[in-house]
């Protein structure tokens, strides 16, 4: 719960799904799914840089476990401030243009800098694990079914 105070949490958002930096996320096996600028210029200001995790909606599509990462990739040096979801679901086809909508409920670390895109990707996998227990817990599970997904 402190995590809660600490963070602005939940924050709910709603935007355009945007190309990103086209840096091959998806040869990764990690396609991170980014949100146009309106949605990151209206974050609060206790969002800081960091990596999140929550529940997520691709237009009208059920709700998914998500993790998120909010700043400026340490590794990669971005000039701009980007912040992008990996959804915990296969997708059959891409889904720019579409509308995602987010509940972000949890903090899960800083963004850091590596040394190799393999240790990079070790960090992603065991942020998705973290997720993946802590949104099956009472508080977070019940976002899932919050009424802001069923507003289209
Ligand atoms: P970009 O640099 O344009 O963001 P990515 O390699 O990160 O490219 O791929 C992101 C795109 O992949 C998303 O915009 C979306 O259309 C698609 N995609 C497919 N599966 C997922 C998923 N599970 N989570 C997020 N995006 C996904
Ligand atoms: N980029 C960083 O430079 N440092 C990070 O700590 C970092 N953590 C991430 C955590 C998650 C859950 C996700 C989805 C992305 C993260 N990224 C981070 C962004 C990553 O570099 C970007 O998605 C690349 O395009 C992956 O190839
Ligand atoms: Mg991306």
């Amino acid at each position: 719960m402190n995590n809660f105070i600490a963070f602005g949490l939940p924050f709910y958002g709603c935007g355009t799904v945007v190309k990103g930096f086209g840096r091959g996320s998806k040869d990764l096996g990690i396609p991170t799914a980014n949100l146009c600028k309106e949605v990151i210029d209206q974050l609060p200001e206790q969002m800081i840089p960091g990596v999140y995790f929550g529940w997520a909606q691709v237009d009208k599509s059920p709700v998914y476990k998500m993790v998120m990462s909010i700043g400026w990739n340490p590794f990669f040096k971005n000039k701009e401030k980007s912040m992008e979801i990996h959804i915990l679901n296969k997708f059959e086809e891409d889904f720019y243009g579409s509308k995602l909508k987010v509940i972000v409920t949890g903090y899960i670390r800083q963004e850091l800098d590596f040394s190799s895109v393999d240790e990079l990707i070790q960090t992603i996998n065991s942020d998705i694990d973290i997720a993946k227990t802590k949104l099956d817990d009472s508080t977070n599970q019940s976002y899932s079914n919050d009424k802001f997904f069923g507003l289209h």
